[in-house]
């Protein structure tokens, strides 16, 4: 499969070696000029809640939920051929969100996108994240910041807890990362792909206008999903989408049977007349 001018198969060496890829002509021009007009038409204000999701950030999570552009950039062939490559069959989607910083936001703290799973590194990566550009990354407004080749740290390397904080440990290790990370300079349109186990953050925007962002992120089929989409997509929009969504918003199974619904498959979850056995109980269903 060609993406851009290389082909997968470097794109798949890339994040094996340095633990990431970028395709530069991401998105076609009008998909991007959607997603502009769709993220403007979406009210509220959904200001970050803390240092990591940034105060003066704004996240619109379950973006797949709001429009088929998003739906489409979430099953875009050339990502779903490297999940393929890295993840086990029935894969899924753990979150899909915007990410907008804006002037005078600070840098977020370094982190693994797959930081939850509490299993010892190295180790494979449990996710894969996309951070595609839908303004242009600059040095100036906080565009992705990646440290090559971390991927494969163990937690020694790593030195331990490193979420956040102000002590003399975390902020050696913040400009320890800082002198090993490249800032992703991208053009309106391309889209880091990255190993969940790679260290990276989002930069400060010392711009004056807003860095607009999505992520898409995916992860082994037996993770926890960091949003829970039965909950956040209703089910009459799940029906509309392909095959593919729907199995990566979870009707689907590991095999043999995990996340099965009542002993069937959660697909027929989806069926416009299905009730949970326990709901049939004294209906004479
Ligand atoms: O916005 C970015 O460039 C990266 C954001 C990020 O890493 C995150 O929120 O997990």
């Amino acid at each position: 499969m060609k993406i851009n001018n290389n082909d997968l198969a470097t794109a798949i060496e890339e994040i094996k070696t340095q633990g990431y890829t970028v395709i530069p002509d991401f998105l076609q021009p009008a998909q991007r000029q959607s997603i502009k007009v769709l993220l403007l038409s979406i009210d509220g204000q959904f200001l970050g809640r803390n240092n990591f999701e940034g105060d003066k950030t704004e996240r619109i999570y379950s973006l797949l939920a709001y429009d088929k552009v998003i739906q489409d950039i979430v099953e875009d062939k050339r990502v779903m051929a490297i999940c393929d490559e890295f993840l086990e069959a029935n894969y899924l989607l753990t979150t899909s969100q915007s990410i907008c910083i804006h002037p005078g936001e600070t840098p977020q703290p370094w982190h693994a996108d797959d930081i939850f799973y509490s299993i010892p590194r190295p180790r494979p990566m449990v996710g894969l994240s996309t951070v595609v550009a839908v303004d242009a990354f600059t040095l100036e407004n906080g565009g992705t910041e990646i440290v090559p080749g971390s991927h494969l740290w163990s937690d020694d390397e790593i030195g331990g807890d490193y979420r956040e904080g102000g002590s003399e440990r975390d902020l050696a290790f913040a400009k320890r990362m800082k002198s090993q990370s490249v800032a992703l300079e991208m053009p309106a349109g391309a889209c880091v792909i990255f190993a969940g186990n790679t260290l990276h953050r989002g930069g400060e925007n010392n711009s004056n206008g807003p860095r607009q962002a999505l992520s898409n992120q995916y992860c082994q089929p037996w993770a926890r999903t960091i949003e829970n989409f039965f909950l956040s997509v209703p089910r009459e929009l799940v029906r509309e989408m392909s095959p593919k969504l729907q199995s990566l918003l979870g009707y689907s199974v590991l095999s043999p049977f995990m996340g099965q619904v009542s002993g069937s498959h959660p697909l027929k979850a989806l069926a416009p007349d299905y009730l949970p056995p326990v709901s049939r109980l004294g209906q004479g269903l």
